[in-house]
């Protein structure tokens, strides 16, 4: 079968991701909010798995809720013979339409390609959902994706306590995507996730095609200051044991000692920040807030988490507090695979697209499935770097040129299988 038979369906791959986008959009706020396992996410859920038995796809789902729907090829097998499109659809609150859900249904729209030219792969083709790809309710992030590729047991993520004191595991079932798929039963032989880049550099560099080459370190804790509460008018500065100024400190030595003496490499967060009891007047006995630090280099991460370690010791001893600190996430920087980088390339040079080599800002389910089959990632430009966010923006022809590239690599892999 040629490449010049399989054809993008461009008009549907846009209006699923409207229609996607819609589920659990925010009237007053703006963007959409599809919490993993939550009711908007299973109805987003609900909404794939209907696109997919659209397609004749063979849909399954794994213990930990990872959807599958695979595309049966001439070769019966499909375990270590598939070529796996995937990513995710839950989401951040308030978020944009095109994070993790571009990339699950481009891979839809490979397969209907392949339907449409009434055309079956020389090997199956399957698209997948990842389960809790964003973290922000059951930590680890990449979760499902973790889970399938053996990185977390599947007992101890549905045992994962949520933010709002749910356990993961009765959730899944409340949903009902507790599935009886053994997560890793199937494995692919290679996986390529296409995302938008969430970051500013394509659009700031003018390239199209962004080829994935590595992926930054990640660490998060969650950190807890125990202080004394105290009334904020008759205490004097020297006889506080002030949480609250504690928090501020490591934030601000975060910003200051951290990423701004990394040259820039290493990025440093509190996206979550909570006082005890949280009143005007009262200085607060109790801090908890979160600690994201990212960099493309081990050995930097390290140094950060060394450096934010010290000053943590140094300043609950000079503070009278209390810090305690509890790892959340812990993945180390990954390489993609060479070979599917430059397949990305070539596609993209075929199809007339310009393409530059990137590091990925952000985590992904690609990282995971990196540990278990060659993986590679396609990025295409944001509009002023923004997501996680209701502005986040890509345009339709560079939506569609990614999911061009996509297609083109797919039927080159399976060409020469
Ligand atoms: O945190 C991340 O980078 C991803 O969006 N989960
Ligand atoms: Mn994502
Ligand atoms: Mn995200």
């Amino acid at each position: 079968m040629s490449e010049t038979s399989l054809q993008l369906d461009a008009q549907t791959l846009l209006e699923q991701i409207e229609i996607l986008g819609a589920i659990g959009f925010d009237v007053d706020f703006g963007g959409r909010t599809r919490i993993a396992l939550t009711d908007d996410e299973k109805r987003g859920r609900d909404q794939l798995v209907r696109w997919m038995n659209d397609l004749d796809l063979d849909v399954r789902i794994d213990g930990i809720g990872n959807i599958f729907g695979i595309m049966h090829s001439e070769n019966p097998e499909i375990n270590h013979t598939s070529l796996m499109i995937g990513s995710h659809i839950d989401s951040v609150r308030h978020a944009g339409a095109l994070d993790g859900c571009y990339g699950v249904l481009a891979g839809l729209a490979v397969v209907r390609a392949y339907r449409r030219a009434g055309a079956k792969p020389r090997r199956p083709i399957i698209v997948a959902a990842f389960t809790n790809e964003e973290g922000v309710r059951y930590q680890p992030d990449m979760m499902g994706s973790l889970v399938y590729a053996g990185g977390l047991a599947l007992d101890e993520a549905l045992d994962a306590i949520g933010t709002d004191g749910t356990r993961l595991g009765d959730e899944l079932s409340r949903i009902g995507y507790a599935g009886d798929m053994r997560p890793g039963e199937v494995l692919p032989r290679e996986y390529l996730e296409l995302h938008i880049e969430q970051g500013p550099i394509l659009e700031a560099e003018g390239y199209e095609i962004g080829v994935v080459d590595n992926l930054q370190g990640i660490s998060w804790q969650k950190i807890t200051v125990q202080g004394t509460a105290n009334h904020a008018g008759t205490t004097p500065i020297r006889l506080r044991h002030d949480a609250g100024y504690v928090a501020a400190a490591v934030v601000a030595f975060l910003r200051e000692q951290v990423a701004n003496t990394s040259n820039g490499t290493t990025l440093a967060t509190t996206g979550s920040i909570r006082f005890e009891p949280d009143l005007i007047n009262v200085i607060p006995r109790k801090a908890e807030f979160t600690v994201d630090l990212r960099d493309p280099d081990e050995q930097k991460l390290l140094a950060a988490e060394k450096k934010l370690a010290g000053f943590l010791a140094s300043i609950s001893e000079r503070e009278g507090v209390k810090i305690e600190s509890e790892r959340l996430v812990r993945f180390e920087p990954v390489e993609f695979d060479l070979d599917l980088r430059n397949e990305i390339e070539a596609s993209s040079k075929r199809l007339g697209f310009s393409t530059m080599r990137i590091t990925s800002g952000a985590g992904h389910d690609a990282q995971m499935i990196a540990r278990i089959a060659p993986s590679a990632m396609i990025f295409v430009p944001s509009r002023g770097g923004v997501s996680h966010n209701p502005r986040e923006h890509t345009d339709d022809v560079q939506l569609i040129q990614g999911a061009q590239v996509l297609l083109d690599v797919v039927h080159h892999l399976l060409v020469r299988t």
